[in-house]
């Protein structure tokens, strides 16, 4: 039985948005098989290949709804102040007023699913409850995959005896008009209200609206981190495990780096890599004093094109079952495709739904198309990846999109120094937003589009968070997979030779790894990151390890102009970072 709280809104809800029938999510087979069904016989879902592709489904979106929607998304804080100059924002009467209306008699004819969902395994003091309301039954099949669903989430809210203590969330398909489209944080009612799109970040409201920029702004409030992350586990060649996390933009490879596989004289050794989470990290004190994470999510939402055998073999066996693929291309023998999976087919359905062959020009798979599956079935899914304690963590990575000026890795000299790393991260903008594809911009710590709050207050809460954790906070280092020459071509191969420079993190946390200071903190060695072994090009190492003066000066001047635009909330540390930044690379100059 629903507890009170939870019904009331539920029948305020029906009231307002008129379904014909009302289903409360209980998560089963029996359940969901019963909706995929359903899907099938609609158009909705097309069903994959049984033997290839086992409880697995196809969806195309309509075609004006492929990405999270930036410039619709909004922080609907008390204040404009609250929300800061990195948000859209309007007052909550003021949005009430322009949203509410839209969901009034919008579920007309269609069924009206409750879903209560878990963010964190079960029994964990870091998971917290959400219930998302929804007409659409994609957005019900999608969640069921990415979090857990059902009586696990009613139990949760029981056992806490908090039985009003949730995330509401209401999700209307609307008629997928983009200028109804609303995406609506409302934090003071702990409310999310989403409109006119079914896109994953849009929608299923557990993750980027939840899990992220409400979650930023309870974190905040009680003492803890709710980051863009990815987590993973190293377990070296004596059986010493080390768990970090990694704060990239979106699509910039955080689901490759969670699942990578170490290149063979790695595994020889004995060296080993596992997953815990993909996308999100929720970070709280132990009792020991260090950090530690739980991914809030229980299934992977990931960029379909490029994942291939080659480049992340663990994903491709992730989403072999149970789950469904938004976006990519249809075969005729029901299977999928994209682009960068293995050789083009000779003929395939584009996402479009036309036809499509190898010489078209446009792509057959949406670059920002999807794969929604369960975290459970990664190969290298981590034995701790459900742990209620989370697991330690010892490094924190920030990385982005660099063709220039952004070393292949290095260290911060400290955690406050580490804060304005993160806080001056900048990368080329990707297919997961609507909008100035291949821009650079500011994307602090990856939140740029998720934290629910003024930027300027999440770094001091970083700084913060810093001072009470000491010397045990995690050591924080910057990667750029993503430099290239003056030709355009990649200097580094990435992806399963990340793990040199991932061995290298493992060895700085532990006390040893060969590195040098320069201005912007410290680099390895060439032979720390395995540069001999690669057998790369001296030049080409060079220039992936190189600060070259001029281009960090002109960076840093670019910085202090950013960082001034958050006026008087901006942590004066983070300025003063900035100027030493300056006075470091002018000395370097001068010598
Ligand atoms: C995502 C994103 O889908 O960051 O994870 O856009
Ligand atoms: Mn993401």
């Amino acid at each position: 039985m629903p507890n009170q709280a939870l019904q009331q809104w539920v029948d305020e809800v029906a009231a307002q948005t008129t379904p014909d029938s009302v289903h409360w999510c209980d998560g089963s087979d029996e359940e969901i098989g019963l909706l995929n069904d359903m899907m099938v016989d609609d158009g909705t879902l097309v069903r994959l290949d049984g033997d290839k592709h086992p409880g697995s489904y196809y969806a195309r979106s309509d075609i004006n709804d492929v990405a999270r929607v930036e410039d619709r998304t909004f922080i609907c804080a008390a204040t404009e102040d609250e929300a800061g100059p990195t948000n859209n924002w309007m007052a909550p009467a003021e949005m009430h007023a322009v949203v509410d209306s839209l969901y009034d008699g919008c579920m007309a004819g269609r069924t009206m699913y409750v879903i209560p969902y878990l963010m964190g395994p079960p029994g964990s003091p870091m998971s917290k409850v959400g219930i998302e309301i929804t007409d659409s039954p994609y957005v019900v099949a999608n969640m069921r995959i990415m979090t857990r669903m059902g009586q696990v989430a009613i139990d949760e809210l029981e056992r806490d005896g908090q039985e009003g203590d949730f995330v509401k969330g209401l999700h209307s398909t609307g008629n997928l008009d983009p200028e109804q489209r609303y995406i609506c944080h409302f934090p003071d009612e702990n409310l999310i209200m989403s409109f006119s799109s079914n896109y994953g970040g849009n929608a299923l409201l557990g993750k980027k609206c939840f899990a992220l920029r409400l979650a930023s702004v309870l974190a905040r409030r009680e003492g803890w981190m709710a980051e863009h992350m990815l987590i993973l586990g190293l377990t070296d060649p004596e059986g010493t495990k080390t768990y970090v996390a990694a704060a990239f933009p979106s699509a910039c490879g955080k689901t490759n780096l969670a699942m990578l596989v170490p290149p063979e004289s790695f595994l020889e050794a004995g060296w080993s890599v596992e997953t815990i989470g993909d996308d999100i990290a929720w970070l709280k004190f132990g009792e020991d004093g260090r950090l530690y994470a739980i991914n809030p999510e229980y299934g992977f939402f990931g960029v379909a094109p490029g994942t291939s055998d080659e480049t992340n073999p663990n994903a491709l066996a992730s989403c072999r079952a149970n789950s469904l693929f938004t976006n990519v291309a249809l075969l005729p023998d029901n299977t999928v495709w994209w682009e960068g999976l293995c050789d083009p087919p000779a003929e395939a359905t584009d996402w479009k739904g036309n036809p499509w062959t190898p010489d078209a020009e446009a792509p057959a798979a949406h670059p920002n198309s999807r794969f929604t599956a369960p975290a459970g079935q990664c190969p290298c899914i981590s034995p701790d990846w459900e742990s209620p304690a989370g697991v330690p963590i010892s490094a924190i990575i920030f990385g982005g999109r660099r063709s220039s000026t952004t070393p292949l890795v290095y260290q911060a000299r400290s955690w406050q120094h580490g804060t304005y790393i993160g806080a001056t991260m900048t990368s080329e903008k990707t297919a997961a937003a609507v909008g100035g594809l291949g821009e650079l911009r500011h994307d602090p710590m990856a939140m740029l589009p998720f934290c629910g709050y003024h930027m300027a207050d999440y770094w001091q809460h970083w700084l913060d968070v810093g001072e009470r954790g000491g010397a045990k906070m995690p050591d924080v280092f910057h990667v750029n997979w993503f430099r290239r020459d003056a030709e355009g071509n990649w200097l580094w191969p990435g992806f399963g030779e990340n793990m040199w420079v991932l061995k290298w993190i493992v060895d700085r946390v532990g006390g040893g790894g060969e590195a040098v200071e320069s201005p912007i903190g410290w680099l390895p060695t060439a032979a720390a990151v395995g540069f001999d072994e690669l057998g790369l090009d001296p030049i080409v190492g060079e220039a992936l390890l190189e600060v070259n003066v001029e281009d960090w000066l002109a960076e840093a001047n670019e910085r202090a102009e950013y960082l001034a635009g958050f006026g008087e909330k901006l942590p004066t540390v983070l300025a003063e970072e900035n100027d030493s930044l300056t006075a470091q690379l002018q000395a370097s100059g001068d010598s």
